[in-house]
């Protein structure tokens, strides 16, 4: 029985990457005086490094011109990101991040129906707190039962770190949330935690391998709205309703050769 659905935060509630942690990236480049620009191209190549101090050393490593350079600027990472942060934070205070189709239907539909509530990102607690507040009202991240953000976890995604310590916060077994994601990394991190998963893709992920997710779709989807199964059988239903998550949470559980059969049809 599904008990509690796990979100991930960027390219899943809300499409933050390339108008927002990007635009961040470069603003707080400025502010150092450094001449990089990580367009929207080498940016959707440098997400594949989750973790924005990660993705800074990543680049410092494989793509800054300068060997003496990139060495001098290393012990400078924490700042950078620090920097970066706050001009994220601007973006989110400004309003210039909607929340994802279905998220806001989503969320109220599992709290009528008490179905608990937690996050797993990679994103620091700050960046999470203003999302949520900016767009759903400032209680929205007291509906969370859980925020596993960030640096708690010695391990980012695709390593299944965030959603061991989701689901040890939770007190709830895998097989008894889905979890929500947008990128193979993500994926990964929640198949190898044992959390069934429904996947959202975004134009920076729709290319990736999502092996192993209960459906792949192009977003949640809203009445009116429908949106595009790419993979899995999503019944003929427009949107993501509750039903349709229980249902392939459900379907999740069987033995394969039952849920290959097509025998349990989508409601
Ligand atoms: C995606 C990430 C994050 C963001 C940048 O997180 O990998 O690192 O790209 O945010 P999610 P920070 O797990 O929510 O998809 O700079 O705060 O890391
Ligand atoms: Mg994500």
């Amino acid at each position: 029985m599904l008990k509690g659905l796990i979100f991930d935060v960027d390219g899943t509630l809300a499409d933050t990457e390339r108008d927002g942690h990007r635009v961040a990236f470069n603003a707080a480049f400025r502010s150092f005086g450094l001449d990089w620009d990580w367009n929207v191209s080498l940016y959707g190549e440098l997400l594949a490094i989750t973790g924005g101090k990660e993705r800074i050393r990543h680049y410092l490593t494989h793509h800054c011109p300068g060997r003496l350079m990139a060495a001098g600027l290393m012990p400078h990472i924490p700042a950078l990101h620090k920097e970066k942060t706050r001009h994220y934070m601007e973006l989110l205070q400004q309003g210039h991040i909607p929340l994802r189709p279905g998220i806001r239907r989503l969320l109220a539909a599992a709290r009528r129906h008490g179905i608990r509530l937690a996050i797993a990102t990679t994103t620091t607690q700050d960046n999470v707190d203003t999302l949520l507040s900016q767009t759903l009202g400032p209680a929205a991240t007291t509906w969370f039962d859980v925020i596993a953000a960030g640096d708690v976890v010695a391990q980012k995604k695709p390593a299944p770190d965030i959603y061991h310590l989701a689901l040890r916060q939770l007190g709830l077994q895998p097989a008894e949330c889905l979890a929500i994601e947008d990128s193979e990394n993500g994926l990964r991190s929640s198949l190898a935690a044992g959390v069934p998963t429904l996947v959202t893709v975004n134009a920076y992920t729709r290319h990736q391998c999502f092996n192993g997710a209960v459906a792949v779709l192009s977003d949640l989807g809203e009445p009116g709205h429908a949106f595009q199964v790419l993979r899995g059988d999503a019944g003929g239903h427009q949107y993501a309703s509750l039903d349709l998550l229980q249902h392939w949470h459900a379907s999740s559980a069987l033995p394969s050769a039952a849920r290959d059969s097509g025998t349990h049809r989508a409601p």
